[in-house]
């Protein structure tokens, strides 16, 4: 016979078998894309050796909420996604991160690591393409728009990879400082190209120094390398400057350098290959004001690291920086070569 404890233990045994996969069910279909309505992609970011993103390579739709899930397999990355201001931070093995995004506009986006992981870091990166149902043709049109500045580089035939060593260069330490006051009392003798943002973002260190020897005959060179060490470092608000310093040292410091002199951590094995390879100009650029960056203007900057080099190592960053960003990183390496921050007081 079973008695009444007996019956109310099987029920309720019953109840726990059938009851437990309904609610993981329910909580799994029904109530948790409810509460979310998103859909969780996992990714695993390893270093390019250890596969790097897997996935690379993502579609979402224009409008759909995804979240984003970070895991490390191997060794410490930072992740970013470009365009959104989406940046997860640093992740250590076996840490997760996730991040909640909506894509409103076709097109494509990129996430990267900003950490310096492998020697194959900056090669750590993965595309989100984000498709408009009503327009499946539109994120191409928007990823194969050209950049005019390089299209203008190109018509005036002006190589980006082209050495340009510079015939004049300054010989004692610059001031960008002292620059300031002599732009302000010779304001009315320098010529109006020199307050021309487009010119000068044309023009090398070392022609605006040719023509001021010209135009100002009275001035020592150090007093005109200062004036221009003034003109090329002014361009950058402070706010401006503080998220380029911060994107150098997570982007671009491994290899040129925190202080830009082209002797950051990586660039010694770069470099070294230069000696096995016939591969050209491959050696991590100086921005020390010496003859390679005085015959360099901003404009090459610009469209250097947009492009990326032409088989060297410097990467591409068209797809991580935005047209603004990018100006803003190559005005801060004049900041590198004619102002560099003062080492902060301990
Ligand atoms: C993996 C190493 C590496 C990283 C990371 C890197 N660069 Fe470079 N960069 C190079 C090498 C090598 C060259 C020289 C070869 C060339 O110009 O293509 C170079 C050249 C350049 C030049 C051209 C200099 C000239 O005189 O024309 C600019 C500008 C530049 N880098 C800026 C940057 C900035 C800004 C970043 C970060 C956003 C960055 N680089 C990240 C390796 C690197
Ligand atoms: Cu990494």
């Amino acid at each position: 016979m079973i008695d009444q404890s007996e019956r109310l233990a099987i029920i309720a045994l019953v109840l726990i078998l059938i009851g437990l996969p309904i609610a993981i069910f329910g909580y799994q279909y029904g109530l948790r894309p409810a509460l979310a309505g998103v859909r969780t992609i996992d990714i695993i970011a390893a270093a390019p050796e250890d596969g790097g993103f897997q996935p690379d390579a993502i579609e979402v739709q224009k409008g759909e909420t995804v979240r984003l899930r970070f895991s490390v397999p191997d060794v410490t990355h930072g992740v970013a996604i470009a365009g959104l201001g989406v940046d997860l931070g640093h992740i250590d093995p076996g840490q997760v991160k996730e991040v909640e995004v909506t894509f409103d506009q076709p097109g494509k986006v990129t996430f990267y690591c900003n950490a310096w992981c492998s020697p194959n870091h900056w090669r750590m990166r993965g595309t989100i393409t984000i498709i408009d149902p009503a327009d499946p043709d539109a994120h191409r049109r928007i990823e194969a728009a050209p950049d005019p500045v390089i299209e203008s580089l190109i018509e005036r035939e002006m190589d980006i990879d082209a050495p340009h060593d510079a015939a004049i260069s300054p010989n004692e330490p610059v001031s960008a400082a002292e620059g300031g006051p002599l732009v302000e009392n010779y304001r009315a003798d320098l010529p109006v190209d020199f307050f021309d943002p487009l010119w000068l973002q044309r023009q090398s260190p070392a022609e605006a120094f040719s023509v001021l020897k010209e135009t100002l005959p009275n001035l020592t060179d150090a007093q005109r390398w200062n004036i221009i060490a003034h003109l090329w470092t002014d361009s950058l608000a402070e706010s401006e400057l503080t998220w380029a310093q911060t994107e150098y040292i997570k982007n671009c410091a491994a290899c040129h350098g925190e202080t830009g002199n082209g002797d950051g951590p990586a660039a010694a094995a770069i470099n070294a290959q230069l000696a096995t390879t016939a591969m050209n100009n491959d050696k991590v650029a100086s921005f020390a004001p010496a003859s390679p960056t005085m015959g360099a203007t901003t404009e090459i900057y610009y469209a250097k690291l947009r492009r990326g080099g032409m088989g060297t190592s410097m990467p591409g960053f068209g797809d991580i920086f935005d047209t603004e960003e990018t100006w803003r990183l190559a005005h801060y390496i004049w900041r590198l070569t004619f102002a560099p921050a003062k080492p902060s007081p301990q």
